[in-house]
């Protein structure tokens, strides 16, 4: 008897229930104990109908993505389908929650789908680098048509209950919190009007109507652009398009070589990794999981500019009112407007509604005076990249906030002990770490310093769940875990341009690897003076840092996008970035006065000098401790800074790479090119020799 799928008759209705937390995922438990239970129901002579039922947060939730990887043990889960399927009873699924992927199959396979109204369904193995692969591909064009099938399948979306009414995906839509009553209801009708077990793979109109349509080329060029450089949603495309000209049987067979083919994929891989590590760094080491969080109401932010205002708009959108602080009234209306500019853009996207837009709008309090933080509860500074002023700045929340507050800083590089010495309460201060821009980009970059409490560390990756950003804790370094290994391949890539390659060149190289801008695209976007102003602080600190081609351009005004001429130029209101002869003319009298002869650089080496000197400092950042797993280092790096998902994160990217092959090219630059940033980090040497993986620790 299986513990996970149950088999009980009530009245002339067989109910099947899956109960394996957390949300019913078709392990190989869960696909034995249906195929069981429907053999139980089909014996079960007083049953007439049977009813697929759900314990707990959700209806099933797809395959168990854990199982990946791993040798599939039978049954698999298109034999669990086809017996449903197959069954001369009518079966029901009845859905709550949101029946995904396999879960939406399994419905699929039964002959009548009730959802309530609160329930989504969706076909998300996309996400996954995979397609539905248990007759997803091949059924629900049969109930909803192409274009909508190949909506789903290629986006990975969920769609409400009353989306897929309207679609034909499921039959009925009920306004209850009790999906096993629904289905009950549903079956004593189907038993009571004699309905038949009717059979999705026998249903033709839909397929008929769309036959020879030209929706597949729509969606294959639409994918060019939007789904660059990934491999299954073309494959989601073929096997949609299978359905319109095979035999249901035939299509069977094409989603099944398609569906192996994205499933050996490396993206594949990628991509369940990222899934899972995205889970994971809100489980941090050391930390207990019951931490006390404290209870956060208010929030004063002091800088109304672009982060100081972008962070402020995270709050509101969910409901914490803000206090945003400026020392001039100018700048305090300056970033309302753009506040308020963008909730309008927002609105006008159709995103939010106009009394959202002023709710939220009212939400954020305007102040010029520190007093008005005496009752938050959190504190979050966000003014210029400089030590003094933000010192001095704590040295007046420690005199004005409440005890128990606790003091951020937004800073996105400078040391969190020395900002904490400003203040007699370091176990209240901590770095919170947004990403530019600070509404739109997901990733909190959590930092604890040397003294910060525990339920400090708690409360800000709570913050972070609750403001819908992905928070990763991290330790206090310069440039703590992004921007250490960013700086690293900033300022291995102006070498390389120092050395004769063109930044276009380079920034191809990065776009290429799946990264959405280049290095010198995004301190387009950054501001090229932030950069320039980091390098001139670490030189006024005493530190090495040779002169380059970028100080004349910041030297010259040319800061990127915000004056329409950096690297590239910007032509008035676009960001499409155009190279300029005239910047290729500065490189070179560059090169003249540092008597540099330019050699022609390959792109493997731009490849490998920009990402290995990442993977070493990653290494570094590894044994030092300022990241707790590598998984955390991927997972900044996929939402902090774009790196393509389906390559996992830079040090899963770097395991399928090879460590040892890593390890022995940045032995080689080490003795080639010298510097530091090139000496082989002893985890990544220890890795390499042992033949260990960064995914291993
Ligand atoms: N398999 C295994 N574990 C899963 C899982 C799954 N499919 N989905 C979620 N979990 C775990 C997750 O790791 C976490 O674990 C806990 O459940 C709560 O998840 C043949 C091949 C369902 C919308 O892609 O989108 O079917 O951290 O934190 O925010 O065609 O989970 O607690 O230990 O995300 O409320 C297709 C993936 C698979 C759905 C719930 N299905 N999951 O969100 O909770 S491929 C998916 C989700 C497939 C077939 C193919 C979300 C959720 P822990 P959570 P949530």
């Amino acid at each position: 008897m299986s513990e996970v799928v149950t088999y009980q008759r009530e009245g002339a209705i067989g109910v099947i229930t899956v109960n394996y937390p957390p949300v019913n995922a078709l392990s190989h438990a869960v696909r034995s104990g249906l195929l069981d239970a429907l053999k139980q129901g089909q014996a079960d002579a007083e049953a007439k109908a049977l009813l697929l039922v759900c314990e707990g947060r959700t209806f099933i939730a797809g395959a168990d993505i854990r199982e990946f990887g791993k040798p599939m043990q039978e049954p698999g889960l298109p034999t669990v389908v086809e017996a449903y399927e197959n069954s001369d009873k009518p079966i029901i699924a009845a859905i709550h929650g949101t029946a995904l992927g396999g879960g939406l199959e399994m419905a699929l396979g039964c002959h009548y789908r009730v959802a309530l109204e609160s329930a989504k369904v969706g076909l998300p193995e996309v996400k996954l680098g995979l397609l539905p692969g248990a007759g997803g591909t091949q059924r629900l064009p049969r109930l909803a048509g192409a274009q909508k099938s190949l909506e789903m399948i290629t986006t990975g979306d969920f769609i409400s209950a009353s989306d897929a009414l309207q679609a034909g995906i499921v039959d009925a839509v009920e306004a209850s919190s009790d999906a096993k009553a629904a289905g009950e209801q549903f079956a004593l009708k189907v038993i009571d009007e004699g309905k038949p077990a009717r059979r999705v793979r026998e249903l033709t109109d839909r397929i008929e109507a769309d036959k020879g349509s030209d929706v597949f080329e729509q969606f294959r060029t639409g994918l060019q652009k939007k789904a660059r450089g990934l491999f299954s949603p073309f494959k989601c495309v073929d096997a949609v398009e299978a359905a319109f000209q095979l035999p249901f049987e035939e299509g069977m067979k094409r989603e099944r070589e398609l569906f192996m083919e994205c499933m050996e994929s490396p993206q594949r891989a990628g991509l369940v990794h990222a899934f899972f590590a995205e889970r994971e760094v809100s489980k941090v080491p050391g930390l207990p999981k019951d931490t006390p969080v404290r209870d956060i109401k208010s929030v004063g932010i002091i800088g109304a500019g672009t982060m100081g205002g972008g962070i402020a708009m995270n709050f509101a959108n969910v409901g914490i009112p803000v206090r945003l602080l400026e020392v001039k009234q100018e700048a305090l209306d300056k970033g309302l407007a753009i506040i308020r500019r963008n909730y309008e853009n927002t609105a006008k996207k159709g995103r939010i509604t106009q009394a959202q837009v002023e709710e939220r709008m009212a939400l954020i309090q305007p102040t010029l005076a520190y007093e008005d933080f005496g009752d938050v509860d959190l504190v979050i500074e966000a003014v210029f990249e400089n030590m003094g002023i933000k010192k001095e700045i704590f040295g007046t929340l420690d005199k004005v906030c409440k005890q128990g507050a606790i003091l951020a800083s937004n800073t996105s590089t400078l040391d969190i002990d020395e900002i904490a010495s400003a203040t007699n309460r370091p176990e209240d201060v901590v770095g919170m770490h947004f990403f530019s821009p600070a509404n739109v980009m997901k990733l909190l970059e959590n930092v604890r310093g040397t003294k910060t409490a525990d339920d400090v560390k708690a409360t800000v990756m709570d913050i972070a769940k609750r403001i819908k950003k992905v928070g990763v804790l991290v330790g206090n370094c310069y440039g703590f875990v992004g921007n250490r290994m960013l700086h690293q391949r900033g300022a291995e890539a102006i070498k390389l341009v120092n050395e004769g390659a063109t930044p276009q060149q380079v920034d191809k190289v990065l776009t290429d690897l799946g990264f959405p801008m280049g290095q010198f695209a995004m301190s387009d976007l950054a501001g090229i003076d932030v950069g320039y102003r980091i390098r001139e602080e670490r030189r006024n600190a005493g530190e090495n840092i040779p002169p380059s081609w970028m100080d004349k351009l910041a030297e010259q005004g040319r800061l990127g996008q915000k004056t329409q001429a950096g690297t590239y130029l910007y032509e008035e209101g676009s960001r499409k970035p155009i190279p300029d002869p005239k910047v290729d003319a500065l490189i070179e009298e560059f090169r003249k006065e540092q008597g540099i002869e330019p050699r022609e650089i390959t792109d493997q080496e731009i490849l490998e000098r920009c990402m290995y000197v990442m993977i070493n400092e990653g290494a570094k950042i590894l044994e030092e401790g300022i990241a707790d797993r590598a998984l955390d280092v991927d997972i900044v790096w996929i939402y902090g800074y774009g790196f393509p998902a389906y390559r996992g994160g830079p040090m899963f990217w770097a395991d399928q790479v090879g460590v040892k092959e890593i390890y022995e090219t940045v032995k080689r630059f080490h003795d080639t090119l010298g510097g530091d940033q090139w000496k082989p980090a002893p985890l990544l040497e220890r890795l390499a020799k042992e033949g260990k993986t960064f995914g291993s620790l």
